[in-house]
């Protein structure tokens, strides 16, 4: 196959300004001159390239929109742009990139004190530190409201027991963003750093999704923590939500990236695939599946377009990311099946990226947040009534 095309039915090129297209093609040509090269290994040995995390802090994609402490300050459509890029390569890719902005650094730079700020954000920004975000739990994942693990006071500071599940970049991380309650009874931060004793990291293996992506369980056993490290700038659910809203953002432009990517290679696929003496991309079946494709990647596309322009103006609704999170990830994988179904028996091995997004985006459309969780959010917002449970 030819190299990425790039997918952009409605000249929508023509609503980003100039700093806007030039980030985005500087992460385009990194993801296809460096990352999809060493992919597929790292898939098949269920590994995730850290050597490349390096060059990601040199190009600025950690913790992009923040200012200062090392960060671009960038706007969102840029950053929403480069994780669309980071995803066109895999989600793994991605989703080691808004972890560490959205789920690790966004908190430190939000309710961290300044202490905290200094000692983590620029070494973050650089990717010299890996941070992750442990808010599910083995009995807790819809409804993190409900966490067991508990963050006693005890002497001057804090001792942390329970388990968190299914943690992106878990073993790998320098620190782990944990949120635990506290004897109140309310949801609190807490900071906890690689080889803090009481804490331990076990990966999760056997994954057929996500498989270029570190995947733990994170566990803590009467692990003292120091006051200094709890953040004192945040007290409930809101606080672990409000930085959902920063990674599921970056989720519905990643998700797009994605169905680029295998809208582009089934296109190019059909064009040269010949069956009954023609391309196969001249048979009106074939091209109803290529129609709808790029009909719903347009619209996914304007989405986050108008998603981030609110952002930017401040706008925005955590209500607007579910929507957009919920329906960019359901065709982006309605996407990766018609797409993979256009390659035949070629569609199931991985030296096509098809069945590697496809099983990917079934993590994604679980992850922070199932898209069952997005579509009662927008139900609750546009109904007034809560429909999660009794
Ligand atoms: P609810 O009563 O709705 O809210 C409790 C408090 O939180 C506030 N709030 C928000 N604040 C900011 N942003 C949001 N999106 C917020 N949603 C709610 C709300 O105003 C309230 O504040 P206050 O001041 O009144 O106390 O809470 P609920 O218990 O009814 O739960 C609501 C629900 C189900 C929507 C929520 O729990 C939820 O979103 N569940 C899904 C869980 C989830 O997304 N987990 C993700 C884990 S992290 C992850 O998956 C990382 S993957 C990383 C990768 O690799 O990319
Ligand atoms: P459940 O909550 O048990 O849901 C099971 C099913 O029930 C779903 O279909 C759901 O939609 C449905 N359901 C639940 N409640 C309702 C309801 N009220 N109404 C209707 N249907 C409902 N978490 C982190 O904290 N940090 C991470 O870094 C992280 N990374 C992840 C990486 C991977 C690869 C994966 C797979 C998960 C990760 N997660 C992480 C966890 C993820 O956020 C949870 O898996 C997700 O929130 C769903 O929780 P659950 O798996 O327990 O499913």
């Amino acid at each position: 196959m030819e190299k990425f095309r790039g997918v952009d039915y409605y000249r929508i090129e023509d609503l980003l300004s100039e700093e806007e297209r030039m980030i985005r093609d500087t992460i385009r040509d990194w993801v296809e001159a460096e990352f999809l090269p060493v992919v597929t290994e790292h898939h098949r040995a269920g590994t995730f390239p850290v050597n490349l995390i390096p060059k990601l802090g040199e190009m600025g994609v950690f913790g992009a929109t923040l200012k200062g402490y090392g960060c671009l300050g960038l706007n969102n459509v840029a950053y929403g742009l480069i994780m669309q890029e980071l995803e066109r390569g895999d989600s793994g890719l991605r989703s080691c990139a808004s972890v560490q902005s959205g789920l690790v650094m966004y908190p430190i730079y939000s309710y961290g004190s300044e202490a905290q700020k200094q000692r983590w954000l620029p070494a973050m920004a650089t990717g010299e530190k890996i941070g992750c975000f442990g808010l599910t739990e083995p009995d807790h994942g819809s409804d993190p409201g409900g966490m067991k693990t508990r963050a006693t006071r005890r002497g001057d500071g804090y001792v942390l027991n329970g388990t968190k599940l299914w943690i992106t970049n878990g073993s790998i991380a320098d620190v782990a963003v944990v949120w635990a309650k506290e004897d109140d009874g309310e949801i609190g931060g807490f900071l906890v750093e690689k080889g803090t004793p009481g804490f331990s990291t076990l990966d999760i293996h056997g994954k057929f999704s996500m498989r270029a992506s570190i995947t733990s369980e994170l566990a803590f056993q009467d692990c003292k923590i120091p006051l200094e490290n709890r953040l004192p700038g945040v007290k409930g659910l809101k606080g672990p939500l409000s930085c959902l809203n920063q990674a599921r953002y970056g989720i519905a432009w990643g998700a797009v990236g994605a169905a680029m990517a295998c809208y582009d290679w089934a296109l190019q696929y059909a064009q040269q695939r010949i069956q009954f003496g023609k391309p196969i991309a001249s048979f009106q079946l074939v091209q109803q599946k290529l129609v709808w494709m790029i009909t719903e990647i347009t619209k996914a596309q304007l989405l986050v377009l108008q998603l981030g322009r609110l952002k930017d103006q401040g706008k925005l609704r955590p209500q607007h990311v579910s929507m957009a999170k919920s329906n960019n990830v359901q065709i982006a994988l309605d996407t990766a099946r018609l797409a993979r179904d256009v390659l035949g028996a070629a569609g199931i091995v991985d030296e096509h990226p098809i069945i590697r997004h496809m099983l990917n985006l079934e993590t994604v459309n679980t992850y922070e947040g199932t898209h069952d969780i997005h579509t009662l959010i927008v139900g609750r917002d546009i109904t007034g009534l809560d429909a999660f449970g009794i």
